[in-house]
């Protein structure tokens, strides 16, 4: 009888634990083929001449290595999407989110770099910040970015208006800059990813009082 008590204990507490949210976004890693003016299956281009590349390839051009500063890879790895911007000039990237539940509060998190573009024909070395959109309204933005050879991890959070709306990704303003986007998600909830959703600490908590409850019998 208690091991399996215990048994069922471990599967609530493993289950708590292990709980993610699903995204909602479709390929967030970006991963695709490196390209100038094109972007990852599941991702629209909306605006200008995104680009799908790496370390090695700045603005999708295979082995161009033109940046401002030393990239790095991402943290989610493989192709992240560039995004510019300058005066008269902006890029815009996004997909349609289906399946949003009207009145839930959801989190956008992505990763996000600044290594810059510089060449002697034209340069973007500014700072700009991660605009985010839904149906072609702000929603907010991330934190401003200077150039930098480090990812910075940026979320925000939306309450969903309709079961489908389309999400998309711009720089914030028009200093001209060109920054990188990677590891795209979108989860219920209004907190961040890593930390377990509000129903799995519920979980959690009746399972320690449960352990309580029969740690006091056996006493
Ligand atoms: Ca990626």
């Amino acid at each position: 009888m208690k091991s399996i008590r215990l048994a069922t204990l471990s599967v609530l507490l493993l289950a708590a634990f292990t709980a993610r949210a699903e995204s909602l976004v479709v390929n967030g890693s970006l991963n695709g083929s490196i390209a100038n003016n094109d972007v990852p299956t599941g991702w629209t281009v909306l605006a200008g001449t995104p680009d799908t590349m790496d370390t090695t390839s700045n603005v999708g051009v295979s082995g161009w290595l033109s940046f401002g500063v030393a990239p790095t890879a991402s943290p989610d790895g493989g192709t992240w999407v560039g995004l510019g911007a300058k005066s008269d000039y902006i890029e815009s990237i996004g997909q349609t989110l289906s399946g949003l539940s009207v009145g839930q509060t959801y989190t956008v998190s992505w990763q996000a770099a600044n290594f810059g573009v510089n060449n002697s024909i034209d340069s973007y070395l500014g700072s700009n910040a991660i605009g985010v959109m839904l149906d072609g309204a702000s929603i907010g933005q991330g934190a401003t970015l200077g150039l930098s050879s480090n990812w910075a991890t940026q979320s925000l959070t939306f309450v969903a208006t309709s079961a489908s709306q389309l999400l998309s990704f711009s720089l914030a303003n028009t200093n001209k800059a060109y920054l990188g986007i990677d590891g795209i998600s979108v989860t219920a909830g209004g907190v961040t990813p890593a930390v377990p959703e509000p129903s799995s600490w519920l979980l959690m908590a009746m399972g320690v009082a449960a352990l309580g409850a029969m740690r006091r019998r056996q006493g």
